[in-house]
């Protein structure tokens, strides 16, 4: 059972090398930013909260993705791994993670760090924003988000290096190109 983190700043291909690391290694998929869209559209208690966070560029509180998380990775049985998307984004969160885990008797195999600089992170989201109609891809938000990773996120890089866990990847180039090197790191660790 594999267990891989796809980390990175908004906008540095988290989604899109999850769909690929999906299709070739069957691994289950959790995308924190996918539920809470998913649970914003149906309007839930928790879709009303996070919306207020997300709209404004600020991460959604600890406790709550911290219990969709859990309750996520409790309906999941006999996949060959699974791949984290969008989490965690706090120490407390990896901390809580790795908890989680540990309950299972598994552990992190590799957390993947995409490394994109912030210029092309802006131009990739006001980009995708044109076609998305997502409210969280317009300028001053994405502005906000990028300051929310560099000092809310980027602690998260040094749990994982202290867990021995830590694999960065560059993360421009072609999408291919990156899921070349993400693959390589993903089949070192089996
Ligand atoms: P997410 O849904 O995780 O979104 P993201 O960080 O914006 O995007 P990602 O990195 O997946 O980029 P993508 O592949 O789409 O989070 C949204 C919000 O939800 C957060 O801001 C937060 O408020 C909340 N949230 C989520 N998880 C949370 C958590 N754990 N705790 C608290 N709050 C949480 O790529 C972006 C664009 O670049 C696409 O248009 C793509 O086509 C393009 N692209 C990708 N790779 C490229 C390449 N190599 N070259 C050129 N373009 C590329």
């Amino acid at each position: 059972m594999q267990n891989v983190i796809i980390f990175g700043p908004p906008g540095s291909g988290k989604g899109t090398q999850s769909e690929k690391i999906i299709e070739k290694f069957g691994f289950a998929h959790i995308s924190t930013g996918d539920i809470l869209r998913a649970e914003i559209k149906s309007g839930t208690p928790l879709g009303v909260t996070a919306a207020k966070f997300i709209d404004n560029g600020q991460l959604v509180p600890d406790d709550l993705i911290i219990d969709m998380l859990e309750n996520k990775l409790n309906t999941l049985n006999n996949m060959p791994g699974v791949i984290f998307d969008g989490f965690p984004r706090t120490v407390e969160q990896a901390k809580a993670l790795k908890e989680m885990l540990e309950k299972r008797g598994e552990k992190i195999s590799v957390m993947i760090n995409l490394e994109v600089a912030k210029p092309e992170l802006i131009d990739r989201l006001l980009k995708r924003g044109q076609i998305s109609g997502r409210s969280d891809d317009k300028l001053e938000t994405i502005e906000k988000r990028i300051k929310v990773y560099e000092s809310q996120t980027t602690p998260v890089i040094d749990f994982y290096k202290n867990e021995g866990s830590y694999h960065g990847v560059k993360g421009v180039g072609s999408i291919d190109e990156i899921f070349s090197s993400i693959s390589e790191s993903i089949e070192s660790c089996v």
